[in-house]
């Protein structure tokens, strides 16, 4: 049966930062997938209102509280996972945060704040995990990069440097862990309708017409697009997908230099 490639019943999944936006829609299709759902947070209030939409989506989740960027807090919040859900099988590193500030205005101290977040709190967590996956001979870890891994923009230098990282991290893991029976893989998404992209897409902002005409599929990329892959990387389907980094990003990448209206080449 096609559908038992993609069956994770029984499957525990830690998607940190999992209340809204991508993380969510991960969970939510993990879920109907059949995974215990389990997500963190560092606000009480996000961690509650997230229960509702779980709920909607018939999920039952998880919630607990514990920043990943602490080892002391990560270590605490997954032993409570442990002892109450049970071992993680499917850890998705999806939290993350953007500061967006040209280098020579930057102090080093945000600089330091977004690759703690984005590229060292992935390790922190992963190396808390892994030893029962490689105990066990199976598991799945999902690092969550970006199109920002392989290519830099104006003001995104930390976040750049993170999800740059990232990316080579995802492959230094995979040299490591891989022989045990574990897939470690990155998610790339392009430009997502999120809280993380609503200043430069609502109000007007010039940087929603760049991502309109420069996305060759020609719109922003849902949470859920993001999500399906997720489904794909976290399932059986992908047990010889090693060290990749999957783009989800309506072609921008793929794409040199062609902007819709401007520099249309006739057909
Ligand atoms: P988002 O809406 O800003 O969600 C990020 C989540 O991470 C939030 O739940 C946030 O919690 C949580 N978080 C931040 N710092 C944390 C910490 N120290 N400990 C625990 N949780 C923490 O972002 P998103 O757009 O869904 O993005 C999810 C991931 O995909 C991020 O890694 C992002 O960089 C990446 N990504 C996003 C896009 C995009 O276009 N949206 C594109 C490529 C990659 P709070 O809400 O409480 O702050
Ligand atoms: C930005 C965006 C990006 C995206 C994403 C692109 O300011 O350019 O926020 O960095 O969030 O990571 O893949």
């Amino acid at each position: 049966m096609i559908q038992e490639l993609f069956d994770l019943t029984g499957k525990v999944a830690l998607i940190t930062g999992g209340t809204h936006g991508i993380g969510m829609a991960i969970g939510k299709v993990l879920g109907k997938a059949g995974a215990k759902i389990c997500v963190n947070d560092i606000s009480d209030e996000k961690l509650e209102s997230c229960k509702v939409e779980y709920a909607t989506a018939g999920i039952d989740v998880y919630t607990l509280k514990f920043n990943v960027t602490d080892e002391a807090d990560v270590d605490r919040g997954i032993l409570e996972i442990e002892a109450e859900v049970g071992d993680i099988d499917i850890l998705v590193n999806n939290a993350g945060i953007i500061k967006r500030i040209p280098i020579l205005d930057m102090d080093i101290s945000d600089y330091k704040q977004v690759i703690d977040v984005d590229l060292v709190a992935p390790l922190i967590v992963s190396k808390r995990v892994a030893p029962k996956m490689i105990a066990k001979r199976e598991g799945k870890i999902i690092n969550m990069c970006s199109m920002m891994s392989v290519y830099g923009r104006n003001s995104v230098s930390a976040y750049a440097s993170a999800k740059g990282g990232l990316k080579l991290l995802t492959a230094n893991m995979t040299c490591e862990w891989a022989k045990y029976n574990i897939q470690i893989n990155g998610i790339g998404p392009g430009y997502i309708a999120t809280a993380q992209t609503a200043p430069i897409r609502e109000g007007n902002h010039p940087f929603n017409d760049l991502v309109m005409t420069r996305t060759p599929a020609g719109r922003w990329g849902e949470p859920e697009d993001v999500g399906n892959a997720a489904l794909f990387l976290a399932s059986k389907a992908s047990n010889f997908v090693n060290g990749h980094v999957l783009y989800v990003d309506g072609g921008i990448l793929a794409n040199f230099g062609y902007v819709k209206g401007e520099n249309e080449i006739p057909e």
